[in-house]
């Protein structure tokens, strides 16, 4: 007899109510939080304009050549819907303005919800919902964008980012599901520059222009995403943490935290409380820095299931979403550790003996605190894992590799 999933489950339910957690409660939460899977990693980032061929630029670089890459918009659904079949729970896909659909060039400042209409019908039939982004990269205009000393440049990337609100909403209205727009512009530069200030006016300027229309807030979550530095913005990112902190809370708006644009001592699990304190909703693009990238496929890191858990109290106000692109590995498995590993922390923060805990913690005994948060990190998370998985229909453990390998064989390598 193979190795029995369920009579595994039911064990460990037990080492766990002994805990005080109830593990079917677990899996029904998790089963309400959507986790965006980010189209990018299925084309190294590249995108389907018709004009601007060229790197990514604004140092988001995908790194590798390994054969297989999604060459047109109907591969990479097909390696969307491939990689969804590894992945349990609810999903999204979140998408950037450069994976249009369009037969002649089309403008960044012109993008319209028609470039969208394909992916609005595939979203439908996947039961999917959409997330959306601006392109502000890999554009002959973008050097400096939003905060470029230039107004013509300005006003185009002013144009872009309107256009892609429009888009944004007509997600909304059109999946019945909230779609989360995320902004993140390349600005920086490579040396100290002689003058903070001025580009960061000239981004606020340029964000009250883009906001001044007020959008549906049932249809659509807004959201920034700030850096610490990048490849060529090493000395200076206009959009700092602190820009976007203080942006968001005098207007309203959502921060988007990526877990490689801090310092690495820095913990995005820590930061997470104190922003739910000044915003009302945060979007997180789970990704994991390695040295000076910032977008490694994400792993089951102590930092992710920290994470985990501050996602498991604070659902309702969070958009979880990831933000890698590895190009050296199969892209699908790429995107199913990823997203398997999210959920998996997810299911950690879920399980979590609270009650114990906080129990210690309030009568001030931090030795039982200690103990029960590192007796927790051996809990049996990958036999309730395993029944998660058993239960949508998707393979546990090794077996979704099989598949992911075999769809290499006969779809990705048949790919020139
Ligand atoms: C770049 C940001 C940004 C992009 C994607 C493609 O440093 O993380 O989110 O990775 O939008
Ligand atoms: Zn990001």
């Amino acid at each position: 007899m193979g190795y029995d999933i369920k009579a595994a489950f039911e064990l460990s339910k037990e080492r766990y109510a002994e805990l005080g957690v109830d593990a079917e409660k677990a899996l029904s939460t998790l089963d309400k939080i959507p986790v965006s899977l980010h189209c990018w990693q299925g084309d190294d980032v590249g995108g389907f304009e018709l004009t601007e061929a060229g790197g990514t630029g604004g140092g988001i670089q995908a790194t590798g050549n390994h054969p297989g890459k999604a060459r047109t918009i109907a591969e990479l659904r097909q390696d969307l819907e491939e990689t969804m079949k590894y992945i349990p729970g609810p999903l999204k896909v979140n998408l950037h303005a450069i994976y249009l659909e369009c037969d002649k060039p089309v403008g960044r400042d012109e993008i319209k919800p028609e470039h969208f209409a394909g992916w609005v019908d595939w979203a439908k039939q996947n039961s999917l919902g959409l997330d959306f982004n601006g392109s502000f990269f890999a554009h002959p205009k973008s050097d400096l964008t939003l905060s470029s000393p230039d107004e013509n440049i300005r006003k185009f990337w002013i144009d872009h980012a309107i256009a892609s609100r429009n888009i944004a909403e007509y997600f909304g209205k059109e999946l019945g599901k909230r779609c989360a727009i995320n902004l993140w512009i390349p600005d920086g530069s490579k040396d100290v520059p002689a003058d903070l200030l001025a580009p960061r006016q000239r981004l606020l300027e340029s964000l009250d222009t883009i906001f001044a229309k007020k959008l549906d807030e049932s249809k659509v979550f807004e959201a920034m995403e700030c850096k610490l530095f990048g490849i060529g913005s090493e000395s200076y990112v206009v959009g700092s943490h602190e820009f976007y902190m203080g942006y968001a809370v005098k207007n309203n708006k959502g921060l988007c935290l990526d877990t490689g644009h801090f310092h690495p001592t820095e913990s995005v699990a820590d930061k997470i409380s104190s922003c739910l304190l000044f915003v009302d909703e945060i979007l997180l693009h789970l990704s994991r820095g390695v040295r000076w990238d910032s977008d490694h496929v994400l792993t089951l890191t102590e930092e992710v299931m920290a994470i985990g858990r501050e996602i498991a109290l604070h659902h309702e106000r969070m958009h979880v979403g990831l933000d890698f692109f590895d190009a050296s590995i199969n892209r699908p498995t790429a995107w199913a550790v990823g997203a398997r590993n999210a959920r998996k922390a997810i299911l950690y923060g879920l399980l979590m003996p609270k009650e114990k805990l906080a129990a210690a913690e309030n009568s001030g005994n931090f030795g039982a605190r200690l103990a029960l948060l590192e007796e927790s990190k051996t809990l049996p998370l990958g036999a309730i894992w395993d029944y998660y998985c058993l239960k949508n229909n998707i393979p546990a453990s090794n077996e979704w590799l099989d598949k992911a390998m075999k769809y290499e064989q006969d779809v990705l390598f048949k790919r020139s």
